[in-house]
């Protein structure tokens, strides 16, 4: 199995859960029962006391629960649209062709089309910071699909789930934290699906052939990387140290924003080797506990930011260098 290189980001944020209601019943009886026990004059037997006290502490917790279930059937209708609009959107014409989607909460999610075609997945032998398992293959995908412009943010993410794990708080940030488990929890409640490594692959090229879909060499000026480990150049560039706001770099040939570094993007796929032959439509290893993420992060060396670079982690491990956009195949 890969190891991911960037160790620093297997620190994971606490993100403690939200237990208002409980809290809240506790705190009203507690101030209920200092009244009573301060009153001057004891008129009631402590048994009428401390079942008025309960009734009032049911029908608080009653109250929540019942403000809870209204939000939560309210949550489940929304996403129920978003998988209806999802299931409604038809092929596109062209590369670069752009639909939105809109999320719980009117948050537009831009969508991107990338047509079906063939393309050399992997690195040709001698390319800069090339690794093993990284043998060059012709793949042809038979069918085209809509591509998330920017990684998902936190905002997108949030009227999601209601939840932001992210260790670098903004809402036009990328979310990161988010494990496997967690983003195909995300596509399955609206309907969008992790992209196959392959389809990755042939979106973040969007034709090209080089190391990154501009050219041969990154030193962070290009997209979100360490520029002080820069491929291609000897010149040293600008290290952020953080997310930026997502789709801060110049797009690709087909409009995809952020696809080399920011955050790392996982794939649906389990880590595999790649064949020697032409394949069609592939979809990863079969077995195999590691799944694929792909495109470098904000701390990563730029030869881990190349179109080609494969890593993978267990579906239940997140960090903060790691988030990722869905597809939508129609
Ligand atoms: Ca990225």
């Amino acid at each position: 199995m890969k190891k991911p290189d960037d160790s620093i980001g297997n620190t994971e944020p606490a993100s403690p859960e939200r237990t208002d209601l409980e809290h809240g019943g506790a705190e009203k009886a507690t101030s209920e029962e200092t009244g009573a026990q301060d009153s001057p004059k004891k008129k009631f037997p402590k048994a009428v006391l401390v079942a008025a006290i309960s009734v009032a502490v049911l029908l608080s917790l009653g109250a929540g629960v019942a403000v809870l279930c209204s939000v939560g059937s309210e949550q489940r209708k929304a996403l129920a649209e978003v998988r209806a609009r999802v299931a409604a959107v038809t092929p596109g014409t062209e590369a670069g062709e752009s639909r939105t989607i809109m999320l719980p909460g009117d948050i537009p999610m831009e969508l991107v089309w990338c047509p079906a075609g063939s393309f050399m997945m992997g690195s040709p032998l001698g390319e800069e910071g090339r690794e093993d398992d990284e043998t060059q293959h012709e793949v042809r995908l038979t069918k085209g699909f809509w591509m998330a412009k920017k990684e998902v943010t936190q905002k997108q993410w949030e009227s999601v789930t209601g939840k932001n794990p992210s260790h670098f708080k903004g809402a036009d940030l990328p979310v990161e934290s988010v494990s496997w488990d967690d983003v195909t929890a995300f596509c399955r409640k609206t309907g969008l699906q992790l992209p196959t490594e392959a389809q990755w692959e042939y979106a973040c090229r969007a034709g090209s052939g080089t190391a990154y879909a501009w050219g041969v060499s990154l030193n962070g000026t290009e997209a979100n990387c360490d520029g002080y480990s820069p491929c291609g150049t000897t010149t040293k560039g600008p290290v952020r140290q953080k997310t930026l706001r997502a789709g801060r770099y110049a797009p690709n040939a087909w409009g995809l924003l952020d696809m080399h570094g920011n955050v790392w993007e996982w794939c649906a796929d389990r880590y595999g080797n790649y064949p020697s032959g032409s394949v069609v439509d592939p979809a990863g290893s079969s077995s195999g506990s590691s799944f694929i993420y792909r495109g470098g992060g904000w701390n990563s060396k730029a030869r881990n930011c190349r179109s080609a670079q494969r890593n993978c982690r267990s579906s239940s491990s997140s960090s903060f260098i790691l988030g990722f956009r869905p597809v939508l195949v129609p």
